[in-house]
């Protein structure tokens, strides 16, 4: 029986070792390095090829190497009765933390004008928003929305969440699905943390940036689908949003001739925003995959009906 790894442009061999650490008598093998796939019960996915699961006709579940399940639900080669598992660990919600913190508080102090400013030499103080000035938005108070949420909050934000149900978090103003305009409107500072949905593509256009309260910035740690590109490049020029920071892309790496990366107003990191830790993701995994051989339920299982 075998657990396998599969990843297309990402170096699997320190997951491989970590779990190998943790319990020494685990086979695991990393695609395409496979001896025989009847043997393969588990797998771990992340950016993998097109239908490549129909390969192993004893496989039972899959896990995402990280937080999104989207890349697995969208594989049509894995069918239903395959259980999804997904990635939660308080270091990945810390770090997504820190990365939008960061993000918020470089949007008040314009910390990018001051980069740009000195590249030029020029020395001019420019107006800066303060905490109290603009109220932030988490949408999606999951696992990471909500730590988001809870650091912004005790870090002396305003801070709006929005969700499918309604959430209670101290000092949070939690708004439900259909309370979408409510939100929006006591919103500034809008965070995508959103998983990719039927219902969730695209929720990031020209309508939902008019509805924002002004001045308005968008900062998305979800998926770049979750964005209607020419809809904030748009928004971006008409100064409806003051000024975007990007991790996530509908094409990643983000290609070259991308508009993206020559607008002054966009920040753009590489899906950086939390990162999945090869000790942590080996707890998990060496637990599930025990879990799945003993018939037990397993942790972090998604439904596949509601697609998170
Ligand atoms: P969770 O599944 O824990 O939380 C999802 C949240 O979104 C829930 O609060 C859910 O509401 C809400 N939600 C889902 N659908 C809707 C909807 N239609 N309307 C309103 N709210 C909705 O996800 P995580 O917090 O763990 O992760 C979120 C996403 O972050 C991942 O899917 C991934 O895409 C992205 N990510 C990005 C990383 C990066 O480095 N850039 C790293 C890790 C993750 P309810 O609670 O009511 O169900
Ligand atoms: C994730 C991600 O889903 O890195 O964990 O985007």
């Amino acid at each position: 029986m075998s657990l396998l790894l599969v990843a297309q442009h990402r170096d699997m061999k320190p997951f491989r070792d970590a779990i190998l650490e943790k319990d020494s008598n685990m086979d695991v093998e990393i695609w395409p390095e496979v001896q025989d796939p009847r043997r393969v019960q588990f797998a771990v996915a992340w950016n993998q090829p097109k239908n490549l699961f129909g390969q192993y006709p004893n496989l039972k579940a899959i896990s995402s190497l990280g937080a999104g399940v989207d890349h697995l639900l969208a594989d049509s080669s894995i069918p239903d009765p395959i259980r999804i598992t997904r990635f939660v660990a308080p270091s990945l919600s810390d770090q997504m933390s820190d990365y939008v913190l960061t993000a918020v508080l470089n949007l008040l102090r314009n910390t990018e004008e001051y980069y740009r400013q000195q590249k030029q030499s020029e020395w001019k103080a420019v107006p800066f928003f303060s905490k109290n000035d603009l109220a932030a938005g988490v949408m999606g108070l999951g696992e990471l929305g909500r730590d988001t949420a809870e650091r912004l909050q005790m870090n002396g934000f305003k801070v709006n969440g929005w969700s499918k149900s309604k959430k209670e978090i101290d000092d949070v103003v939690s708004y439900s699905e259909n309370e979408l305009n409510e939100f929006l409107s006591a919103t500034n500072i809008l965070v995508c943390m959103l998983p990719l949905t039927n219902e969730t593509e695209g929720i990031l256009d020209l309508k939902l940036f008019k509805m924002m309260k002004q001045p308005a910035f968008l900062i998305n740690v979800a998926r770049g689908e979750h964005l209607v590109e020419e809809d904030l490049i748009y928004a971006l020029d008409t100064g409806l949003i003051t000024r975007a920071v990007l991790d996530v892309f509908s094409k990643e790496p983000l290609p070259d001739s991308h508009p993206f990366w020559s607008r002054e107003k966009i920040t753009i990191t590489p899906h950086i925003a939390s990162l999945t830790n090869p000790k942590e993701v080996a707890e998990l995994l060496v637990e599930n995959y025990k879990r799945l051989l003993s018939g037990m339920d397993l942790l972090y299982e998604i439904d596949r009906e509601k697609g998170y």
